[in-house]
């Protein structure tokens, strides 16, 4: 049964995950470890972790005979596109000493890669597993080099490194902060909350995007395969839908009729979304380790609305 040390536990990503590695594995067998102090009613093992500090994070691997590193914490792109230095320190710095960590105790490592480690010059429809990746924005820059420093790892050391570009990811838990995809999670909320939203992308933008729950099965499909069936390690494209804000506005009227959206681009997340994908192809998941999804936009949508309403946003 694994012992899984979460980086990052409280952001959007983890807080979820956190919670089903405990259902899964059992509680203690799950630390949970962020920069900010321990939440209330923590369900399990917490440790104040700040993932640039590589002794720190050895000694809390150490102690609890982690054999799984989920390493999440990192900087997203329209952040990355304003603090530089402080997303290479953090998102490579930080991977560096999660790999190290993870080579030093004989650990399997999950990172999450994304669609920003492609760029203007790649395909932009159905985006092959392997293709041209020149991203020209800074967080793309260190999610190129997060999945080329794993497979180092994975081929220089047998590290069992595995990662997945993730499309933005939705979810009415916690909202995501700093990215180019959050406008998706807004203007569900925005919906519920004023039958209104400006959208700060364009209509016609288009992304691939996934539902929180199939993103969280995916990791552990991943993180259970036969690691012998893998082609490819980091990272793997997957994706549930490919939509703009239009077919989003479209799905969310189909429960709040008067829904209204306008649009008022912002040139750096704007940017940064013109030179990612449109959609990519999941392919190689869905072969080498049966990636699948149970959401498509129209369901997505009736559970945020739904979630979001009882939440009283
Ligand atoms: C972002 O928008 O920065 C993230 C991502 C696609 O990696 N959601």
């Amino acid at each position: 049964m694994k012992k899984i040390m979460v980086t990052g536990a409280l952001g959007q990503i983890g807080s979820e995950l956190v919670e089903k590695l405990r259902d899964l594995y059992g509680s203690d067998r799950v630390i949970a470890t962020d920069i900010k102090a321990s939440p209330e009613g923590s369900s399990g093992p917490y440790e104040v972790l700040d993932v640039t500090n590589g002794l720190l994070m050895y000694d809390i691997a150490n102690r609890y005979e982690a054999d799984t590193i989920i390493h999440l914490a990192a900087l997203l792109s329209a952040t990355s596109e304003e603090r530089p230095l402080q997303a290479w320190q953090l998102n490579i710095g930080g991977l560096m000493n999660a790999l190290e960590v993870s080579r030093s105790l004989g650990c399997q490592l999950f990172t999450p890669s994304s669609i920003a480690a492609f760029g203007p010059t790649t395909t932009k429809e159905h985006t092959p597993q392997d293709t041209i990746q020149r991203p020209n924005s800074l967080y793309g820059v260190s999610k190129v080099s997060g999945e080329l420093l794993c497979d180092y790892y994975y081929h220089k050391f047998g590290l069992d490194t595995r990662g997945l570009r993730f499309p933005g990811l939705i979810s009415y838990v916690t909202p995501p902060g700093g990215g180019t995809t959050d406008y998706v999670v807004e203007m569900y909320i925005e919906s519920v909350a004023r039958g209104a939203y400006t959208s700060y992308l364009s209509p016609g933008t288009f992304m691939d995007m996934m539902y929180m729950p199939d993103a969280l099965n995916a990791i552990v499909s991943l993180m259970e395969a036969d690691g012998s069936k893998l082609k490819h390690r980091n990272a793997f494209n997957v994706s549930a839908m490919s939509i703009d804000p239009e077919m989003i506005a479209e799905a969310i009227r189909k429960h709040i009729p008067d829904f209204k959206v306008d649009y008022k681009p912002d040139p750096l997340r704007q940017a940064i979304a013109d030179s990612w994908p449109d959609s990519i192809d999941s392919g190689a998941s869905i072969e080498e380790w049966g990636f699948q999804v149970h959401y498509d936009l129209d369901k997505m949508t009736s559970e945020m609305l739904a979630h979001l309403a009882v939440k009283g946003n």
